[in-house]
């Protein structure tokens, strides 16, 4: 599988569709289904162009950070005002009408995985030219703290680090179990009217459901209601997880903005606190002993969702899994061909879950952003063994069925867009380790 050959097509292919999807100062992560700049995709698709085009790498972070909140939020979208065809776009979200949000652009109201701190030290390093790598630090760097001061300030509702997710768009893994079982004891007090678009586009067998879009829209309203602040909303707010995998990004990104902190000479014992804060609480409050993982906590039923999904690894990926937890989460869990390890792995959900459909966006499908995570999280459990060949599996991905939004598990068929900038970019990120520099 994947020699050197093929794997040089593959990059040569990613960068192809990076290219493609690319507006000049940022990645659309896919050329009709999203057209606009997403959070956590900008940060996966710097990480990829930082390799051959740190510039651009750096450019792709400046324009997402020009959505940000004055609270701190980096949104999950950056809209384009050249792009139409996305639902709910800007005349949805009406960001303009909430005094929080920035002047001369419109985003959505909520955020996504954090993963941009890590996506920022990843460009500094890959930046050949030193001087220019550590001015792009210093920019960003008063960004990301505020950013992850949002979290601490605005999203801590115990006050332990366990920061909320308010809406399943922001949690990255929108209809993933956890969300769904959260979703249906959400009332909704009206049925919104809208209209969606997505179904244009993709097989509706691979999308989210009309219900699922009904909470959507819903939390939307409710949210727009308060003008997307947490200070209004979150006292009232009907859905409130705290996502183990969001938390986990978290963690990481701490690790990453502290050491960018340290770089530049900067304090970093407040950021190191936060991690520690958050890690904390995630294996407090998240870890089921009896059952071997870590779950997501849902706020307002004030219990575990025990839905079992890829986000349970998550604390893999933001090293704070003590080795005991991370042995059995390995072992017992992420090698049982009957939960996650199929012919092609990381399944999003379990396979002997109820909720597992081969096809359907976060409810089985294997998706590169996850994989990515893992094997990260794998590295720094100390097996690389399993490390290097979750890589091989994920690249066997593409390679089979090309740069798709997700994949079955059990064929590797491709679903969801066609050209997705995040698996061309993490393409890019796990097969140039593998190539040798003559090659
Ligand atoms: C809503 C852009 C985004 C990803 C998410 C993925 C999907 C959006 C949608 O696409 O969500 O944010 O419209 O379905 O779930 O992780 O960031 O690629």
């Amino acid at each position: 599988m994947n020699p050197e050959s093929e794997l040089h097509e593959l990059v040569d292919g990613a960068r192809e569709v990076l290219r493609a999807n690319d507006l000049g100062a940022w990645t659309k992560p896919a050329p009709n289904l999203y057209p606009h700049q997403w959070n956590w995709d900008s940060g996966f698709i710097a990480i990829g162009l930082s390799h051959y085009d740190s510039r651009r790498a750096q450019e792709e972070i400046r324009s997402l950070l020009r959505g940000q909140w004055h609270n701190g939020m980096v949104p999950q979208i950056v809209f384009n005002p050249q792009a139409h065809g996305y639902f709910p776009g800007p005349e949805v979200w009406q960001s303009e009408q909430s005094p929080l949000a920035p002047a001369g652009v419109t985003t959505s109201g909520i955020t996504q995985p954090p993963i941009l701190a890590t996506a920022c030290r990843a460009v500094w390093q890959h930046t050949p030219d030193r001087a220019e790598a550590q001015a792009f630090l210093r920019e960003v760097f008063p960004h990301l703290l505020a950013y992850h001061r949002f979290f601490y300030e605005l999203r801590n509702p115990d006050g332990d680090g366990l920061i909320v997710v308010l809406h399943p768009w922001e949690s990255g893994l929108d209809n993933s179990p956890p969300y769904l079982e959260a979703g249906s004891r959400v009332v909704l007090s009206y049925r919104p009217t809208y209209q969606r678009l997505d179904t244009a586009h993709v097989d509706v067998a691979q999308r989210p459901t009309d219900r699922d879009y009904d909470l959507y829209v819903y939390l939307l309203e409710q949210m727009r209601a308060d003008g997307y602040d947490p200070r209004r909303y979150l006292p009232h707010a009907p859905l409130q997880v705290q996502d183990v995998l969001f938390n986990s990004i978290l963690c990481r990104a701490n690790d990453d903005l502290a050491e960018i902190a340290r770089v530049l000479g900067e304090e970093p014992a407040p950021i190191d606190q936060w991690r520690r804060e958050t890690g904390g609480a995630i294996n407090r409050r998240l870890w089921s002993d009896e059952d071997n993982t870590y779950f997501s906590y849902d706020r307002v039923a004030g219990m575990l969702l025990k839905d079992d999904t890829i986000a349970g690894f998550g604390p893999l990926y933001g090293r704070v899994a003590p080795p005991e937890r991370a042995e059995r989460l390995i072992e017992i869990r992420l090698l049982n061909p009957r939960m996650y390890h199929p012919a092609y792995p990381i399944p999003s959900t379990a396979l002997d879950s109820p909720w597992f459909q081969p096809e359907t966006y976060w409810r089985g499908p294997v998706w590169m952003g996850t994989n990515w995570l893992l094997i990260h999280g794998l590295v720094d459990a100390g097996r690389l063994d399993l490390a290097a060949t979750l890589t091989r599996q994920t690249l066997a991905l593409v390679e089979h069925a090309g740069y798709r939004e997700y994949y079955n598990p059990f064929t590797a068929a491709g679903y969801g867009t066609d050209q997705f900038s995040w698996s061309a970019a993490l393409t890019i990120d796990l097969a140039l380790p593998l190539l040798s520099p003559a090659g």
